[in-house]
């Protein structure tokens, strides 16, 4: 066990509940999302999850980075699973037969002795290993923490900066809807529609096994996921082809604070930061330049194959909060977004949306399509901290820790009842529910 109250601290029986989560996900050397929906490794998910496990155990944070970065390919992309490979192959679809990234991914440098999927996830592992060095710099010298994950860092970001700008202006793109998270938003509806989905029958999803198919992605939905990954794996994984291709606010902005956090690693390890910081100034300016809607008020998904703006309002276009070098009058604007109708935060609901209360595709508890979840609010409460919302930034907290605590921890929850939806003992609201009482 990771260990309760902290030194001098009554016991918290939120903070116990959180940790015996992650212990309960912990398996040995990562901590799965979940027991039930996903029994393998993910890679932002294990990103949020050390930032809460540092709290706990500083050690099991830095093993829970250093065994995802084991899974590095060459090229330098973190793959978005890292499989178990004493899980059953039918627990969760697509598993590793389906993605062969030993064979498939040889050219782009897969490890051979581990099997993992070929796309990847948002690059939150920067802030992360940053944090988790914060937590005991002590311990993090003493095992060459730092010094062991800033090449794979650094590799990870050179190889989204170099094969991902798929439009040419400076921005990562995706080329699935899993690689950005936020996988059936109606911000791919468009793109996804031209997609020739794959048969029915040609797949069998693990995952109505454990979630409920209304709270779940669309059968159509999963026709398109798997048309798309397999056509990127007949590929070898190689970029540039695919007939998907997304530059997302939320992605991008977090690349651009992990880089900031790879310049400050740097500075820590005695090198330079300065290049990285501007690097990182550059990457926010991109998003201004290419993903801000100024009459709008809001960061958009850009269709690089389709052309244009996708003009749908999902959580990802509110994310850029995060960075601390965006222009001021985009920071007001952003901020009037977050608390006007399509958000309502703080005057309708206490937790973002997903996605636009007022969009005609909006569903409470479909996924992405409407509930609150965890993640994107926990950078939201930073947001809003980083650029001075102080009240607001608490009332959020309060919100976020009632929640975790109601739901048990759930994966997602409406986000008008807080009613929770999905996974219950889910990692990362765990993770960050230890992250916010700290
Ligand atoms: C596909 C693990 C992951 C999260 C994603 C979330 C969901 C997977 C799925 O679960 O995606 O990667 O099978 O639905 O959308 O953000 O990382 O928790």
């Amino acid at each position: 066990a990771a260990g309760t109250g902290r030194r001098g601290q009554p016991p918290d029986p939120l903070r116990e509940r959180a940790v015996d989560v992650l212990d309960a996900n912990w398996t040995g050397a990562s901590t799965v999302p979940s027991r039930t929906l996903y029994p393998h490794q993910w890679s932002w998910d294990s990103a949020f999850i050390a930032i809460g496990l540092r709290h706990v155990s500083p050690l099991r944070a830095q093993s829970e980075l250093e065994t995802l970065l084991s899974a590095q390919w060459g090229d330098g992309r973190i793959p978005h699973i890292v499989f178990n490979p004493d899980i059953a192959l039918d627990a969760y679809f697509p598993s590793p037969d389906f993605w062969r990234s030993s064979t498939a991914g040889r050219a782009a440098g897969a490890p051979p002795a581990v099997q993992t999927s070929g796309i990847v996830q948002p690059p939150v592992h920067a802030l992360a290993a940053w944090l988790v060095h914060r937590a005991d710099p002590a311990l993090s010298r003493s095992r060459g923490f730092l010094y062991r994950v800033y090449p794979a860092l650094a590799a990870w970001h050179r190889y989204l900066l170099h094969r991902r700008d798929l439009g040419g202006g400076g921005l990562v793109s995706v080329v699935h809807p899993w690689e950005q998270g936020m996988d059936n938003s109606p911000c791919w509806d468009a793109p996804l529609s031209r997609i020739t989905p794959a048969e029915p029958g040609a797949f069998r999803r693990a995952d109505l096994t454990h979630g409920a198919a209304d709270d779940r992605p669309t059968d159509l939905d999963y026709g398109r996921y798997v048309r798309l990954a397999a056509d990127y794996r007949d590929g070898r994984y190689a970029d540039g082809a695919g007939e998907f291709a997304v530059e997302d606010p939320s992605f991008n902005a977090l690349l651009a604070a992990s880089e900031h956090a790879l310049a400050r690693i740097a500075c820590e390890l005695g090198a330079a930061g300065t290049a990285r910081h501007a690097r990182a100034e550059r990457l926010t300016a991109a998003l201004v330049g290419r993903l801000w809607d100024p009459e709008a008020g809001m960061f958009f998904c850009r269709d690089v194959r389709g052309g244009g703006l996708i003009r749908e309002y999902g959580v990802s276009g509110l994310i850029p909060l995060i960075l601390p070098a965006l222009p001021r009058t985009v920071v007001r604007a952003l901020l009037a977004t977050v608390r006007g109708p399509h958000f309502g935060l703080g005057d309708g609901v206490r937790l973002a949306p997903s996605y636009d209360l007022l969009g005609p595709a909006f569903d409470p508890h479909r996924y992405w399509r409407g509930p609150a979840w965890f993640n994107t609010n926990w950078l939201l409460e930073r947001g809003l901290r980083l650029h001075g919302e102080h009240a607001r930034a608490a009332r959020l907290r309060a919100a976020l820790l009632d929640a975790a605590d109601t739901s048990d921890f759930a994966e997602y929850v409406d986000p008008y009842t807080g009613a929770g939806c999905g996974a219950r003992g889910f990692g990362w609201t765990a993770a960050l529910t230890l992250d916010l009482l700290d």
